[in-house]
């Protein structure tokens, strides 16, 4: 690869940097892209001297980044350098789940997982089964060479639902895609509505847009049942119930349509449905949505007024409002809202949930799919992952984890660590640190990070290509998701070409020669994708009819509403006398689901396991602040302390995620509560779906 900037040359991350490190030299300076499952897909720039990462920075090249991070991720050195960084591989000799292992040489730890996997896929491949999510979002450490062995070897498939299907999914059967406004063009928006996003948290090169279109004069709205930092900086929070969105969107759809501030030119030649959900809309008076969203009539009718009236209006819509039964009928309603008051016809107007389908990544050549060679596997699904190891009729007898965390981030975690403990189960973890379901591994491999091994990535949040080059060599023995199941295949006697490509090559192969400029990659460290202004200005929606699709023929056809509807939670508030609280648990600021909360200076700043609780509720429960308290329900019970928060409204409490269990107080974290049922549409998880009791503790 020819390379414009003075970064370090290397074939691949198992490539030795030894020449580099041996001589005093000049600072150098290696781009790259942050690695974190954030919308915002920062642009890095690592200072490197003596083969030691001396800076990280934002790239203030590239126009999303602004040369700004995180905090998270300004402490990524320290994170890269943690004395608990996994560096050479190991196996357990203590029980499962206790966390003792002893080293071994990769030539035996990948000689004897092959030969354990090759055993089992002789009587059944399916019994094997990969457990992936978005650790790193690179396409090469995520999904590329692991898609291939595994097709290859016929191992179950992961349905990867565990953050995002409910909402992406209803964006396709509405809109056609994860495809929506381009995130700079809300910086001109007059009205933005910050719907199930906490953006400062979050997604904060999201909100540096909103700022400046705050600046110019725009008002901005969050509806979240929290008051998060963002509600606070908003000029107007509407704290609705948990799982209560889809009948705020009816509403609004109601006045819109009672005061005829809708652009029927629109409805009629870009949608499909309206005389239907129209007379749906017609149902929800905002008088029966204040009673069902717990927030004033009032308030549901102004934002209606700004929403019938205010252009271009823009939705910036997240996954926090989907984590519940009716999340993707919730996400479907909400994505209808800008074809009423033809809000797609201004670049910023609209909405936007996710960019990542405005990117032809070449999949197939990625992932090889064509290696299942006429095999239908059956599919397993992430977010139920403690029903499936604990499925006695056709048991998971070798799970392979990488980039993730399931003991510690998957639902209903009592059923989750008794799966994880089968003595019978033969677990490999991936992993660059000890984390909760390292502990449980039968050999735990040390994982490379972002600074040392090579990827290519898309953005669900902005929409340019970063590349990203290793800037150091690999801590101690670790290596690259991507090298281990080049190894593997090789021990398996997988000998297609494809199990050959190194590091770089996956890169290159991620999208069609010609369709990104791979030469402005290399010398920039990002490029653009050729998109449109303003998508859906004249219609041409990607969807089967070329419409915005209130009604789904797709939905209808599979037995399911075709319209939009409000689905109530599972657990809905004030239908237990046991559990009257609402617990939602979303992400705490300085961890970034449960990456971060090994890094001792960012768990300084969150403090403890906290439970945020209004005023009310806890001097009902005789509850002061700061106290211990035991968080319960029917599934499990969770001790964490109380935060008496005016974040919390009445009825709603918060536990602020995602602990990793050993880390938190009793091993435990707000996953013993949270159930495996699972959305309405895109089989997600519902996380902000539960029921709890919270009382004193000792
Ligand atoms: N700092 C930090 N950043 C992150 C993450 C992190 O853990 N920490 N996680 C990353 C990941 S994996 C993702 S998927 C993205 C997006 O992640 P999101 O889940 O969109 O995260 P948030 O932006 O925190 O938005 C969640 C918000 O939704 C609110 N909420 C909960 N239930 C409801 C509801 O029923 N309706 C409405 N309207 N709101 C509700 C919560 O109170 C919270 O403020 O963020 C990413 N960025
Ligand atoms: N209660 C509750 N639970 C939740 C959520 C919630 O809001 N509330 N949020 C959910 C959401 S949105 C999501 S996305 C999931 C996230 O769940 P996960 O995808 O499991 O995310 P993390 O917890 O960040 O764990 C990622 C792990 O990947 C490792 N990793 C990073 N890079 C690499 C690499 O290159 N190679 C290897 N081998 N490992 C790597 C990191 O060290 C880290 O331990 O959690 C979900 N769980
Ligand atoms: S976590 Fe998000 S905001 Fe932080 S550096 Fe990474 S992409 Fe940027
Ligand atoms: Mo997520």
């Amino acid at each position: 690869m020819s390379d414009l900037q003075a970064t370090p040359m290397m074939a691949d991350t198992s490539s030795s940097f030894s020449s580099q490190g041996s001589q005093a030299s000049q600072p150098v300076t290696v781009r790259g892209a942050c690695p974190h499952d954030c919308p915002d897909t920062c642009a890095l720039v690592t200072t490197v001297q003596d083969g030691v990462a001396v800076k990280l920075q934002g790239n203030p090249a590239h126009a999303h980044t602004g040369g700004v991070l995180c905090t998270k991720v300004s402490r990524y050195i320290e994170r890269n350098n943690h004395a608990d960084r996994l560096v050479q591989p190991l196996r357990r000799f203590g029980p499962k789940g206790a966390g003792q292992f002893e080293p071994v040489t990769w030539d035996v730890a990948l000689d004897d997982i092959a030969a354990r996997l090759k055993a089992i896929a002789a009587r059944d491949p399916e019994a094997v089964l990969p457990y992936s999510y978005a650790g790193t979002m690179g396409l090469v450490q995520g999904e590329s060479m692991d898609r291939r062995f595994f097709h290859k070897l016929g191992a179950s498939l992961l349905d990867r639902t565990i953050c995002a299907t409910a909402g992406s999914e209803a964006m396709t059967y509405t809109l056609g895609g994860k495809v929506g406004m381009r995130v700079e063009h809300f910086a001109e928006s007059k009205l933005i509505v910050i719907w199930g996003s906490n953006s400062i948290g979050s997604n904060l090169h999201f909100w540096r847009h909103a700022q400046a279109a705050k600046r110019a004069g725009a008002r901005l709205v969050c509806i979240d049942p929290r008051k998060t930092e963002t509600a606070d900086k908003c000029d107007e929070h509407i704290a609705l119930m948990p799982g209560t969105d889809a009948a705020l969107a009816f509403a609004l759809m109601h006045e819109l349509i009672r005061n005829d501030w809708l652009d029927h030119d629109y409805l009629a030649q870009h949608t499909l449905g309206w005389d239907a959900l129209r007379e749906r809309a017609l149902q929800w008076p905002p008088a029966r949505a204040a009673a069902v969203c717990g927030v004033p009539e009032a308030q549901i009718v102004a934002l209606a007024r700004d929403y019938g009236t205010t252009k271009p209006a823009a939705i910036r819509l997240n996954y926090g409002m989907q984590r519940v039964r009716g999340g993707g009928n919730a996400a479907r309603a909400i994505a209808c809202l800008p074809a009423l008051v033809g809000a797609w016809r201004h670049r910023s107007g609209g909405l936007l949930l996710s960019s990542s389908g405005s990117f032809p990544v070449d999949r197939a050549a990625l992932q090889r799919p064509d290696l299942l060679a006429g095999r239908k596997p059956r599919t397993v699904n992430m977010s139920t992952i403690g029903d499936a190891l604990l499925e006695t009729v056709r048991p998971v007898e070798a799970l392979v984890v990488y980039n993730s965390n399931p003991v510690a981030v998957a639902p209903e975690s009592a059923k989750v660590v008794a799966g994880f403990a089968r003595e019978d189960l033969f677990t490999v973890v991936l992993e660059q640190f000890p984390t909760d379901t390292a502990d449980y591994a039968d050999y735990l491999l040390p994982a490379t990070t972002q600074l040392e091994h090579w990827d290519i990535h898309t953005s669900y949040g902005h929409t340019d290509v970063l590349l990203n080059r290793p800037a150091i060599a690999p801590r101690g023995e670790a290596r690259s998701n991507a090298w281990v199941f080049r190894e593997l295949a090789r021990r398996m006697g997988f000998d297609e070409p494809c199990f050959a490509d190194d590091d770089e090559a996956l890169c290159r192969s991620a999208f069609a020669p010609g369709v990104i400029d791979f030469e402005q990659l290399q010398a920039q460290g990002f490029t653009t994708v050729a998109l449109p202004e303003a998508p859906f200005a004249a219609g041409g929606f990607p969807t089967p009819s070329g419409k915005c699709e209130f009604f789904s023929a797709r939905l209808a056809a599979q037995g399911m509403d075709g319209l939009p509807d409000h689905v109530p939670n599972y657990e809905t508030a004030g239908s237990s006398a046991a559990f009257p609280l609402a617990m939602i648990s979303p992400p705490a600021r300085n961890f970034l689901n449960s990456t971060f909360v090994n890094v001792t200076s960012l768990r300084a700043i969150e403090g403890e396991p906290l439970l945020e609780i209004h005023a009310d509720d806890a001097a009902a429960r005789g509850i002061v602040d700061g106290a211990m308290v035991r968080v319960f329900n029917g599934r499990g019970t969770h001790r964490c302390r109380a935060e008496i928060s005016r974040r919390a409204r009445p009825g709603v409490v918060h536990g602020m995620g995602i602990w990793w269990r050993k880390l938190g107080f009793d091993g435990t974290n707000v996953n013993e509560l949270t159930s495996q049922r699972l959305t309405d549409i895109g089989r997600g998880p519902t996380f902000y779906d539960c029921l709890v009791q919270v009382e004193k503790s000792a």
